[in-house]
C-alpha cells in the first residue's frame, strides 16, 4: 500500500491527451450557461458526459467543444486541464489540438488561439512546474481536405511549442494514406508525426500508419498484438505506442486491464507509454492509470520509471526541454 502510494505520486510524462477531451463536464456546462447554449442532451443526470459508444462519443465531443468559442475560452481550459494534470503528478504533457475547433482551419485565426493557449501554458509552467507542448490534430472523419488545412496551420506555426502532427478521429473512415499529403507537409516543416491506429482497426492499420505516413509514434496501436509481424516491425523501427489503457477498457476495446495487451507488448520489447486520452469522458486520471496497472500487471516503481523514460525519449519537444523535465 505504501508502494501503491509512491506509484500514484511518481512524476509522469503524458503523450496522448486531447485538449478539448480534457474538459470536465462542469467546465463545459458553465461555458454553455454563460453563452446561453443548450447542450443539456449531452449530460447524464449525475452531470457526467452521456454517450453510447465511441462513435456517439465523437458526436458528444463535438457538441461539448462547440461551447469553446474564443481564444480566451481555450486559454481557460488550458489552465484548468494543467491544474488537473499537475495534481496527478504530470510534469510534461503533449496535447492534441485541432485547428478545426480553433478558427476552422484559418491560419490567422489559428495563430490567435495558439497565442492565448501558450500564454496560459507558460503561466502554468511558472506556477506549477508542468510543461505542455501541442500536437496539431487533423480529424480523420472530417476528411483529407480539412486535414490539409490543419496541416497548413501546423506547418505555419511549427517550432518550439507546436512540435507535431497527430491524426485523430474515426479510424474506420478512409485510409491512413489518404492523409499522406498532410503528413508530408508537416514533416517538411520539421514536425514530428503520430497517428491514431490500431484502436478500432486491426494490426494492418498500424502497419499502414508507419509505412504510408511515416509516423514515429502511434496513438493506441494496441491491436498490433493480433499480428506478431506487426509487433516486430514496431520493435525494429523503434515506434513508440501512446497506450491509453483506461480509455480502452471503458470503451470496450478490451474487457479488463488484466486482459489489456500493454504488458505483453512491453515484455516483447515494444516501447509503450501510458496516457489518459480524454480523462473526464472515460472517468480516468493519470493516478488511476498508474494504480490500475500496478494492480493488474504487478508493475512496480521500476517499471513505471522505464515507462516514463520511454515516454521522455519519444517526446516531440527539443532535447533541452526533455532534459529539464525528469
Ligand atoms: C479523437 Cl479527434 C478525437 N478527439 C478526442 N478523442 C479522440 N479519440 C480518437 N480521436
Ligand atoms: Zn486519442
Amino acid at each position: 500500500e505504501d508502494e501503491l502510494h509512491r506509484i500514484a505520486n511518481l512524476p509522469k510524462i503524458e503523450l496522448h491527451l486531447h485538449f478539448e477531451g480534457a474538459a470536465p463536464p462542469a467546465f463545459i456546462r458553465g461555458l454553455a450557461k454563460e453563452k446561453k447554449v443548450d447542450i443539456s442532451g449531452i449530460f447524464n443526470e449525475d452531470g457526467s458526459y452521456a454517450y453510447r459508444d465511441f462513435w456517439h462519443f465523437l458526436e458528444v465531443y463535438e457538441a461539448a467543444t462547440s461551447v469553446l468559442k474564443t481564444p480566451e475560452d481555450f486559454a481557460r481550459l488550458c489552465t484548468a486541464l494543467l491544474e488537473e494534470s499537475a495534481r496527478n503528478g504530470v510534469v510534461y504533457c503533449e496535447t492534441f489540438l485541432s485547428p478545426d475547433f480553433c478558427g476552422g482551419g484559418d491560419v490567422t485565426a489559428w495563430r490567435e488561439y495558439l497565442h492565448a493557449i501558450r500564454e496560459a501554458a507558460d503561466a502554468a509552467e511558472r506556477d506549477m512546474g508542468i510543461t505542455l507542448r501541442g500536437i496539431v490534430t487533423p480529424i480523420r472523419h472530417f476528411g483529407p481536405e480539412k486535414a490539409k488545412r490543419a496541416a497548413r496551420c501546423a506547418a505555419e506555426t511549427a517550432g518550439d511549442w507546436i512540435v507535431g502532427l497527430g491524426m485523430g478521429g474515426d479510424e474506420k473512415q478512409g485510409r491512413q494514406r489518404d492523409f499522406a499529403y498532410s503528413f508530408d507537409m508537416a514533416r517538411e516543416a520539421g514536425l514530428r508525426l503520430t497517428s491514431h491506429a490500431g484502436e478500432w482497426q486491426g494490426p494492418s492499420e498500424v502497419r499502414e500508419a508507419v509505412e504510408d505516413l511515416g509516423v514515429e509514434r502511434i496513438g493506441h496501436g494496441v491491436r498490433a498484438i493480433g499480428d506478431l509481424a506487426v509487433v516486430d516491425m514496431l520493435i525494429e523501427r523503434e515506434i513508440t505506442l501512446e497506450v491509453c489503457p483506461g480509455s480502452n477498457v471503458f470503451l470496450g476495446v478490451f474487457p479488463s486491464l488484466k486482459e489489456h495487451p500493454i504488458e505483453r507488448l512491453r515484455e516483447r520489447g515494444v516501447g509503450v507509454t501510458v496516457s489518459t486520452d480524454d480523462p473526464p469522458f472515460f472517468h480516468t486520471t493519470m493516478k488511476d492509470e498508474y494504480l490500475g496497472l500496478a494492480k493488474a500487471h504487478r508493475w512496480d516503481e521500476e517499471v513505471f520509471a522505464m515507462i516514463n523514460r520511454t515516454a521522455l525519449d519519444a517526446a516531440f519537444c527539443d532535447a533541452a526541454t526533455r532534459e529539464a523535465v525528469l
